[in-house]
């Protein structure tokens, strides 16, 4: 008989081949006989999909029999990037499929080219929920991801004339390959109406007549782990119009507008907001965070009541992840459906939902906390205002008991505040009912406890814990650097790595192996030229592989500094300009890459921007400093161009203000490709530092606690010379646009609110100490293979571990070879 359990798809080459080619004369519907390189992909990553459907199935079904406490990962954003390369490497089969390629005529790595990014987040928290999905799915976890389709993911930054310019993310237009749509897995959204209260069997109950409806339509993404069959599943879900109110409309005759509302449906899950810092308050937001909400908890629940009848069980058999505050509407919509349609008392309801929720925060400031006007969640969700309003009053109750009658404190402390514009503060109610608030590096946890959330740790402090982020070495090692990742197995002796990222440790001992650190030198070269070449090709830059390649790519942030690093840079060119050939003899050469994105109405961001385009058409045509220095741009970065960027850094920087960076996962990206870090101790480097030693990166800047000081100082402080003398430079025209920079260089010698002028100095000084390391190559490469080696702590191996036991209360559950 067939053997179901070895399910339908062989591995070998030749099935692969037949495989591929099935789907070019099928699915693609072009003949076999004559086919492109994307029509090659799209057939290529349909067989992989097959497999990977297969995979999901059996996971499932197993983690159906066996019914363990699962975990629902709830969030807004997720930036994916590709798959091909993930999921093959993941499988176990990239080289089958590479082989089968071959003989066709093909190469895998061209095919993987033409691939377009899943970008369906903005920056740090949207890649760090990506890299945490391939660590619940490899690590065996009963876990599902849910978010949003946008149909326009995060917008595409083109530059002209030095100008960021918005475009939208088409990602969708040639098809998503890796998705299915459930057209079956479909829930009613409401939005609007008003609230009754009527008598139900006698009791009272409160009954919401909603206003509008929408239909949120799921489909499917697989998240395959590595070296298991479990594949777990990434839920998306789509705005579709209501067949119901549809109808009514039709009936009436209404033809034109009822076709017309089905498109308003849509409009829902259309577009990612892309401002990474304010919550403007705008409805449409409020709409997708409910609408995404509204259909993740109906699916949760249906599961859950598919095998049990008592809600006694739901925080058995659930765990919540609230990533940041944009899912929190889930507290309400839970209580919302235990309350009104399971007709839970209210207590017990809300002692359930308080066993479900673990809230993670990745903000710093108390001003990047999500408020939501109340007139504009009264009118939207009307039934969920009126729950808010209860769960606070029941929660200012309580407090009163605990704490008296501390007026200001209670009113720091209630949901809702009472401003001009009276608003629900979301992070208050999620740690009022979440059983762990976690921050996402030590720093950040100690912040929330002693700043941001300090009322609510003095009254819970159990609630609070620290679970520092991690990124999967899957995809920034094995997928983005293989020559480094066969160098890790060869000198290991084993791939054992790539799913026990601690055993990197052992690299330590051949640190000063000679053999090792030439190898380690092949690796980063290769590397270089990958990027080297990208570099030519996007700009027309030549760039010399000898010199230091000097990285910094992250969202554009004042807080994050980037107009410090182009500062230095500037303070470098004048060096150089100013030197004698036999003192330029002695420069160690730079290329100095910058790649981001600016939120689209962020003008002090685009102006950075612009004058990173200023500074780099000045120095790179500037014949007195050839390849002794040169600056170039990146635009439109994104995951995939992150996978070329961050291999062949030599160095790496980020320099965000002590305290404003919650954690930073980029840091961790690049330590763990052996770049070596400057920058200040803030977020998880504080962590690093303590892995690596403080001797093997470059630290600079006011600490922590320094900074208040500083700031308090204010606009009369000192800039040093060197700084003026570079902001001269700037106001004098130097690189053009002078009236367009002067805001920038006011910033600076103004309120300087983010430190810049007073860590010039110390930042020159960490400058010249990497220049001096890296004049010193077997110096430099010991601290990169240390780099590399005590990068383990910061896989998100680690993180959802410590999430699982320490949060979620959950398990592996793998399915065995012979289920
Ligand atoms: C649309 C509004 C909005 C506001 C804030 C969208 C997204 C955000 C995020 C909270 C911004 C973000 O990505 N934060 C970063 O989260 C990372 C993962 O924890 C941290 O490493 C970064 O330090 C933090 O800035």
């Amino acid at each position: 008989m067939f053997g179901l359990m070895d399910g339908f798809l062989k591995n070998d080459p030749i099935s692969l081949q037949k495989d591929i080619l099935y789907h070019v004369e099928y699915t693609v519907a072009r003949s076999r006989f004559s086919f492109d390189d994307f029509e090659a992909y799209q057939a290529l990553a349909h067989s992989v999909r097959d497999r990977l459907i297969e995979r999901s199935h059996d996971t499932q079904l197993f983690f159906k029999r066996k019914d363990p406490k699962r975990v629902y990962f709830l969030s807004l954003e997720f930036l994916m990037g590709r798959s091909l390369s993930n999921s093959v490497i993941n499988l176990g089969i990239r080289d089958q499929y590479a082989e089968a390629l071959s003989q066709l005529g093909f190469e895998f790595e061209v095919l993987a080219e033409q691939e377009g990014d899943a970008a369906l987040g903005n920056g740090g928290l949207a890649r760090l929920s990506a890299c945490q999905m391939d660590s619940m799915a490899t690590l065996d976890y009963p876990a599902w991801g849910y978010g949003l389709r946008y149909q326009y993911g995060l917008f595409r930054q083109v530059i002209l004339d030095g100008i960021q310019h918005e475009q939208p993310d088409f990602w969708l237009n040639f098809g998503n390959p890796w998705e299915t749509e459930r057209v079956h897995v479909t829930y009613p959204v409401k939005f609007y109406g008003t609230v009754e209260e009527e008598i139900l069997n006698g009791e009272k109950c409160n009954v919401w007549n909603p206003g509008e409806l929408v239909e949120a339509v799921a489909y499917d993404n697989p998240i395959p782990g590595y070296g298991t069959r479990n594949t777990i599943t990434l839920r998306l879900w789509a705005g579709k119009p209501s067949d119901q109110r549809d109808m009514e409309a039709f009936n009436t005759g209404d033809y034109i507008n009822a076709l017309v509302s089905r498109q308003k449906a849509e409009n829902i899950s259309s577009v990612l907001y892309p401002d990474d810092r304010s919550y403007q308050g705008k409805e449409l937001r409020l709409k997708q965070q409910y609408f995404f909400v509204s259909a993740s908890i109906q699916d949760i629940i249906r599961r859950f009541k598919d095998a049990h009848s008592n809600f006694d069980e739901f925080p058995d058999k659930v765990a919540l992840q609230l990533n940041d505050t944009h899912p929190s509407l889930a507290i309400v919509e839970v209580m919302r459906v235990l309350v009104d349609e399971e007709h839970l008392d209210w207590h017990k309801a809300w002692d359930i939902v308080c066993k479900l929720f673990s809230f993670t925060i990745h903000a710093v400031i108390a001003e990047g906390l999500e408020k939501i006007p109340v007139d504009l969640l009264g009118s939207l969700l009307p039934r969920h205002l009126q729950i808010i309003y209860d769960i606070n009053f029941n929660f200012v109750e309580e407090l009163k008991k605990r704490i008296g009658l501390d007026y200001d404190r209670l009113s720091r402390m209630s949901i809702v505040e009472e401003a001009a514009v009276k608003t629900i503060r979301m992070a208050n109610l999620s740690v009022v009912c979440a059983h762990t608030v976690n921050g996402v590096s030590t720093v950040h946890s100690e912040l929330l406890k002693t700043k941001l959330f300090k009322d609510f740790y003095e009254l819970w402090p159990e609630k609070f814990q620290c679970m520092t982020n991690g990124v999967t070495q899957r995809r920034w090692i094995v997928v983005s650097n293989p020559s480094l990742c066969a160098l890790l197995s060869k000198w290991l002796g084993t791939e054992a790595w790539i799913r026990n990222v601690d055993l990197l440790t052992g690299l330590r001992e051949y640190a000063d192996d000679a053999d090792l650190q030439q190898e380690w030198m092949m690796v980063k070269k290769v590397n270089k030229m990958r990027l080297a070449e990208y570099i030519e090709a996007m700009s027309g830059v030549k760039v010399s592989l000898d010199a230091m390649f000097d990285v910094q790519t992250k969202r554009i942030h004042e807080y994050k500094r980037q107009l410090l690093n182009i500062l230095g840079i500037i303070h470098r060119y004048d060096c150089i300009k100013n030197m004698d050939k036999s003192q330029q003899s002695k420069v160690v050469p730079r290329v100095c890459i910058i790649g981001g994105k600016a939120a689209p109405g962020y003008e002090v961001a685009k102006k950075i921007i612009k004058l990173c385009h200023a500074v780099a058409e000045k120095i790179n045509n500037d014949s007195d400093v050839g390849d002794l220095l040169k600056l170039v741009f990146i635009p439109d970065y994104n995951v995939s161009l992150a996978e070329v960027v961050i291999p062949g850094a030599d160095l790496s920087q980020h320099l965000s203000t002590a305290g404003h960076e919650a954690s930073g996962t980029g840091s961790m990206k690049f330590l763990m490709n052996g770049c070596l870090l400057l920058a200040t101790e803030d977020g998880s480097t504080v962590e690093i530092v303590e892995e690596i030693g403080a001797e093997n990166l470059f630290l600079f800047g006011a600490k922590i606690h320094e900074v208040p000081e500083l700031r308090e100082k204010g606009p009369a402080h000192d800039v040093p010379l060197q700084c003026a003398r570079v902001l001269r430079l700037i106001r004098d025209g130097h690189f053009g646009f002078q009236d367009y920079f002067q805001s920038l260089c006011d910033s600076v010698e103004g309120e300087d609110f983010y430190l810049l002028s007073s860590d010039f100095g110390s930042y020159l000084e960490a400058q010249a100490a990497a220049d001096k390391a890296f004049a010193d190559p077997k110096k430099w490469t010991k601290m990169s293979i240390l780099s590399t080696a005590g990068s383990g702590r910061f896989s998100s191996d680690r993180t959802i571990r410590d999430y699982a036991e320490k949060s979620w209360g959950i398990e592996p559950c793998r399915f065995p070879s012979e289920f």
